[in-house]
């Protein structure tokens, strides 16, 4: 099996628990690299864009208030990129199972998730779950100058009238 990439996730719950460290070092065991990493305020779109599979489902509103931080507080989340052989199974082992009471006890998620008694699974990880997904989501959240691999092919594009914050 070649290099994979694989995107992770800390959801809000596990920054407002002051997870961050934790996870990072259980996600070290894979000995893969990270080649992308930073710390994301999620609006509407981009929460909408990534669980865009989901918007059927019943617990879908709840869901993108999950990301976007509104149950928590706590608008951030940490996204990184995982690089390395298998690396989508081996994040998603470590991670754990979907439902948090179903997943291995020493996973991310057997550890440290719950289910909110509105049904949610509050599991603070998210990690792709296969290779289309993984480049569909790196895509979405990071550009390719956020990277340090060159996982997939680039244009230059020249940007008129685009508006932006820069430093005052
Ligand atoms: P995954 O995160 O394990 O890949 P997905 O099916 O992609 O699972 O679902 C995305 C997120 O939506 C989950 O991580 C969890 O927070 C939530 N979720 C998924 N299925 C359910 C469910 O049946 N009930 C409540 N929440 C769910
Ligand atoms: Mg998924």
């Amino acid at each position: 099996m070649t290099n994979q990439a694989t995107l992770v996730i800390i959801k809000p719950d596990g920054l407002k628990k002051s997870l961050t460290g934790n996870i990072l070092s259980r996600l070290s065991e894979t000995k893969l690299k990270i080649i992308g990493a930073k710390i994301v305020k999620v609006n509407e779109h981009l929460a909408q864009q990534h669980y865009q599979h989901l918007r059927d489902k019943p617990f879908y509103p709840e869901l993108i208030k999950y990301i976007t931080g509104k149950l928590h507080g706590e608008n951030r989340v940490m996204a990184l990129i995982y690089f390395g052989k298998d690396a989508i199974t081996k994040v998603r082992q470590i991670s754990g199972a979907t439902n948090p009471e179903e997943a291995d006890p020493v996973s991310v998620r057997g550890a440290y998730g719950r289910i909110l008694t509105t049904g949610l699974y509050e599991n603070v990880v998210h990690a792709s779950s296969d290779p289309s997904e993984a480049q569909r989501e790196i895509k979405l959240w990071f550009g390719p100058e956020e990277i340090t691999v060159d996982l997939y092919p680039v244009k230059v594009a020249t940007l008129r009238s685009f508006k932006r914050k820069v430093w005052k």
